[in-house]
């Protein structure tokens, strides 16, 4: 029984892993019965993510009868390949896998099979040919956040029939977040003749890179341009996007730059309240207990289904309350 190894693997830990923080303290002697998890996480990048991996922490403890190997792949597909590949000579019970992007995935994932580990991916998916390589997906449907945002465009700016501009914020490219929002916008501009592309920047998820790419963008017509939407590709690249918006003189919210948002973090709710961010659309980030729920269903010897979805929704400041942001769980 695979379980019987996890004395070595605690032992191999104390060595000093490339695999980030274990859950209990130095010198426990987990029980054999606890199940193994070796988790790769993307970073932790945005808010979003920061969220996604305390629920995961939260989820997989050793009360509830894991015992959880964490790494923070700090954005690179390179780290999260090396960490798979030492969950598998640590013979986990599990992989469980929130891939940075889609491509590149095949050999350790065909690695991962060959030694009998089943991976669940979270939140992105993988594109490989062979479905068996992974056991399920649990994450959001991007392509649905990004049309919900482009029907609120429609919705808002139908009436003018005058043009509209748009500048786009990208995610990291090639995740499946970025692809299915990006593949929505495009295709809602490729449908609506005065919807005008004005730029198409890269954010990378975060604060820093956002701000510093709009700033940029901006300075190059210093303020003298009608922006009508930002549509930024989370949370994070909203509030650098915002910051360097206002610095350079423009008005945002209804009235001015529509900024678009996708993640729903308490943060960005408020802003939209404050009338700052125009439309919030939510990605759930709390999947730790459906992907429990996936593994105990394996435990009890069933298939689970290849793929989750989580319901989600969309927020305008009409929709929102104090109250309602404060019982926000992120
Ligand atoms: O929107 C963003 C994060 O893949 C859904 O990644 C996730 C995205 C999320 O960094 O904030």
């Amino acid at each position: 029984m695979k379980r019987m190894l996890l004395l070595l693997l605690m032992l191999s830990l104390a060595f000093g892993s490339a695999c980030g923080a274990r859950t209990s303290a130095p010198g426990d002697s987990p029980s054999e019965e606890l199940i193994v998890i070796g988790m790769s996480q993307v970073g932790a990048e945005s808010d979003w993510r920061v969220a996604n991996s305390e629920s995961m922490k939260a989820v997989f403890s050793e009360e509830n009868g894991y015992h959880l190997l964490f790494n923070d792949a700090r954005q690179k597909q390179e780290n999260q390949i090396t960490a798979i590949r030492r969950f598998i000579q640590q013979q986990v019970d599990y992989i469980v896998l929130m891939p940075i992007s889609e491509s590149g995935w095949d050999s350790a994932l065909q690695e991962a099979k060959e030694a009998g580990i089943p991976v669940i991916l979270v939140d992105r998916m993988v594109d490989v040919e062979d479905e068996s390589l992974y056991a399920a997906h649990i994450g959001s449907d991007f392509l649905r956040e990004g049309t919900l945002a482009a029907d609120w465009m429609e919705r808002s700016f139908q009436e003018s029939g005058d043009a509209v501009s748009i500048i786009h914020i990208q995610g990291t490219l090639g995740s499946t977040a970025q692809l299915g929002r990006t593949a929505a916008l495009e295709a809602a501009i490729e449908t609506h003749d005065n919807w005008e592309l004005l730029a198409q920047l890269d954010g990378d998820f975060t604060q820093a890179k956002a701000y510093e790419v709009m700033t940029d963008y901006l300075s190059g017509f210093s303020g003298q341009r009608r922006v009508d939407v930002v549509y930024c590709e989370n949370d994070n690249i909203a509030f650098g996007a915002l910051q360097a918006l206002e610095e350079q003189g423009y008005r945002c919210g209804r009235e001015g730059v529509n900024i678009i948002t996708f993640d729903a973090t308490r943060e960005a709710l408020t802003e939209c309240l404050n009338g700052n961010l125009s439309l919030v659309v939510e990605c759930n980030p709390l999947l730790g207990p459906l992907v429990a729920e996936v593994i105990q269903a394996m435990e009890a010897g069933r298939t689970p289904e290849k793929h989750h979805y989580v319901e989600e929704r969309v927020f305008t400041r009409e929709d929102l309350t104090k109250a309602l942001i404060e019982r926000r769980e992120y």
